[in-house]
């Protein structure tokens, strides 16, 4: 699925697109599932906008957008469990990271027609630092997305500048990394962004009439490991490739507290 020149293109810039991971049956069994997961969520009104505070935009641009986002896909529909470990993701992944593969999260993001919310250019590290930076996002398209509905962008070679100072551990300051300055990666459904969670990304507005969804899978080295003690989730650690060679670092060190 990737040959050796991509795994180059991906250490040099920090990203690489790889064409048709999922085929179109696949695609739209992801789209049924992520439409009967907005529709449980509405019925249990858990349904949340997920669009990006900040002074990256102006309040009254800020206050009209919309983003339905939710963490943990798999634990809602099993399509997204298949998907983790799809023999074409796990190709792709073994040929970024290697051999042994976890997953860390996961996530959907629904940027509506018209008025889908920007992402302002971030590193993920800020929510998750590891020791080894294998971390990586595979943002699996599930529509066509290009610049008119708020395709992903990203600053090629930025994940090699190492972890970099975010306004509030969300962004970076916009004016001195605007989404503008991004290089668009348009793609379509069924295709999967690759880029490290050092690499600058963010996305645009959805000014378009089309709907741009995403499930984005964050994957590490089984040997790599978190340096702080955040975002720890249910099931956090699953194998998706070879072998975890630490029998002691099985699983996170989460506890139940009361809601
Ligand atoms: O899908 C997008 O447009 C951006 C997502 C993103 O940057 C993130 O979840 O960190």
């Amino acid at each position: 699925m990737i040959v050796n020149e991509d795994v180059q293109f991906y250490k040099e810039n920090g990203y690489l697109l790889v064409r048709g991971v999922f085929n179109e049956q696949e695609v739209l069994e992801m789209r049924a599932a992520v439409e009967r997961i907005i529709q449980r969520a509405a019925a249990a009104q858990g349904e949340q906008n997920h669009a990006w505070q900040g002074d990256f935009l102006p309040p009254d641009q800020l206050k009209k957008l919309v983003l339905k986002g939710f963490h943990d896909v798999h634990y809602h529909d099993a399509a997204f469990t298949r998907a983790v470990i799809h023999p074409n993701m796990v190709a792709a992944l073994n040929g970024i990271i290697g051999p042994n593969v976890q997953l860390h999260h996961s996530k959907m993001l629904v940027k509506p027609p018209a008025n889908g919310a920007a992402f302002p250019m971030h590193q993920d590290y800020p929510y998750f630092p590891h020791r080894d930076h294998s971390m990586l996002a595979a943002s699996v398209h599930l529509d066509d997305a290009d610049e008119e509905n708020g395709c992903l962008a990203v600053i090629p070679g930025s994940h090699l500048q190492g972890p970099l100072p975010h306004v509030g551990k969300h962004y970076l300051n916009h004016k001195e990394h605007p989404i503008s300055s991004g290089t668009p990666c348009p793609a379509k459904a069924g295709d999967v962004l690759f880029f490290n969670y050092l690499t600058i990304h963010g996305s645009d507005v959805n000014r378009s009439e089309r709907t741009r969804r995403n499930i984005l899978f964050q994957y590490r080295d089984a040997a790599d490991v978190p340096t702080e003690n955040t975002h720890f989730d249910w099931g956090m650690g699953l194998m998706v490739s070879g072998e975890n060679k630490d029998f002691n670092n099985v699983k996170p060190n989460y506890k139940i507290v009361e809601a």
